[in-house]
């Protein structure tokens, strides 16, 4: 957790005269710690001061939020949402007394946040970092249900191990800011809303069992008609769900079927969209969901596990209990491909029985089960001059790429350093997705 570094400092310096100090608890949500906030929803800050030994004693109390960039003091009347910038505006002056407020319910811009409570012994108005009597703090980040969040780091992309293809190679360190990602691949019931939605709105068509972008000539998804790997029906002006395969993967999704639902779920949940369906252009830092950059993919696959790199998000070896691949031995290896699992299966009441396999940032399934779309074009030679600062890929190509093997893949391309690409438009009962946001 990050911490204010002038209070790091300054704590060490005793407040003069004040025999016992009082004491504060700062929660978010109700919590102290690690709060994940959905976006958009108000964060509600409550704190509780206790006067002990200092009441009476005038002091300047503090509402802090401090943010990578900035501080945020809040006052009650402040112009952003109730925070105002900078460390100018107490909360309270005057003598010290036993106090709660949870009043403090507000929205902020999505991020990572620390908030404090703080006293300082000198009732001026002004922060003074070196009368402080108290303080505490809860860290919170603000994002989406569903979604995890990945922090800002760097880390090195490609095959550690030697084991892989030429285009995994070289191995190259990368930034990435902090991101959220899903949790699980979108699912065919989500999918499916989707579908059913945009076809209300005449933003869709179904010809020969392939659903296009209206008037268009982009394919988003087959349905099973046209594709017997799709697990979506349409009759009727209807579109349904395979009985059974409700929590199963999406698949037989193009990359446009990809991008056209993350603007879809955008809307959904009220947020900016990234994508001009137009163009195809994705307009990244609108905090809108889209497509993980491959390098974003990776990092997330990884599981913040980098010292060693695996090979998997959970280590060097593989079975079936940790993952969907070709004869891994789940009960899904029968009837009618593909033989996909539901999102999450790898939850530790799997069979074959195992271990909860979310990886170090909570999602399941980044290697096996499906592909999954990533927003880059795809260069086989791309990681020999790719940039350090959150690569999006070549600027153009044919191909869009893939990662992450899939359930009716060999182990080896379940690596999280596996690549390949398909063309944007091309439908196979094997690849999925899963969205990001910024
Ligand atoms: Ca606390
Ligand atoms: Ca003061
Ligand atoms: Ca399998």
């Amino acid at each position: 957790m990050r911490c204010l570094f002038i209070f790091t400092i300054l704590l060490l310096i005793p407040a003069i005269g004040l025999a016992q100090t009082p004491t504060v608890d700062i929660k978010c949500n109700g919590l102290d710690s690690n709060v994940v906030v959905n976006p958009g929803a108000n964060v509600k800050i409550d704190f509780t001061v206790t006067a002990g030994s200092g009441l009476g004693n005038t002091v300047d109390i503090w509402i802090i939020l401090e943010t990578p960039t900035d501080y945020y003091s809040y006052n009650g009347y402040g112009p952003i949402q109730g925070w105002n910038k900078g460390i100018y505006n107490a909360y309270y002056t005057g003598p010290l007394a036993d106090m709660n407020d949870t009043a403090l319910d507000s929205p902020v811009p999505d991020g990572s946040y620390v908030a404090y409570v703080v006293i300082d012994a000198w009732a001026d108005g002004f922060f003074d970092q070196n009368l402080i009597y108290t303080l505490d703090a809860v860290d919170f980040v603000t994002g989406i249900e569903g979604m995890a969040f990945i922090p800002a780091g760097e880390f090195e992309m490609g095959d550690h191990h030697g084991v892989g293809a030429p285009q995994e190679l070289p191995v190259h360190a990368v930034y990435i800011d902090a991101f959220w990602m899903d949790v699980f691949d979108v699912t065919n019931q989500k999918y499916c809303d989707y579908l059913n939605s945009a076809y209300g709105q005449g933003l869709i068509e179904v010809i020969s069992g392939v659903v296009y972008k209206f008037g268009d000539t982009e394919s988003y998804s087959a349905t099973y008609s046209a594709d017997l790997g799709s697990r979506i029906h349409f009759s009727v002006g209807v579109f349904s769900v395979t009985s059974g395969k409700e929590d199963h993967p999406m698949v037989t999704v193009s990359w446009y079927g990809a991008v056209a639902y993350a603007n879809w779920r955008s809307a959904e949940l009220r947020l900016p969209v990234c994508y001009n369906l137009e163009t195809w252009e994705c307009s990244f830092g609108t905090g809108g969901l889209r497509l993980p950059t491959e390098a974003e993919w990776e990092k997330a696959a990884r599981g913040d596990e980098q010292d060693p790199y695996y090979m998997y998000p959970w280590g060097n070896s593989i079975d079936g209990s940790k993952a969907n691949y070709d004869s891994s031995g789940d009960p899904y290896e029968i009837g009618p491909p593909p033989w996909t699992t539901p999102v999450g299966y790898y939850d530790g009441g799997q069979t074959p029985p195992g271990m909860d396999m979310a990886n170090g940032y909570g999602l399941y399934d980044m290697v096996g089960n499906v592909y999954d779309w990533c927003y880059d074009w795809y260069d086989s030679t791309y990681y020999g001059s790719s940039p350090y600062d959150n690569p999006h890929g070549p600027a153009s190509g044919t191909n869009r790429v893939l990662r992450k093997g899939s359930c009716q893949s060999n182990i080896s391309s379940l690596r999280c350093a596996g690549r390949t690409s398909h063309t944007p438009e091309y439908l196979n009962g094997l690849h999925g997705f899963r969205l990001a946001l910024d």
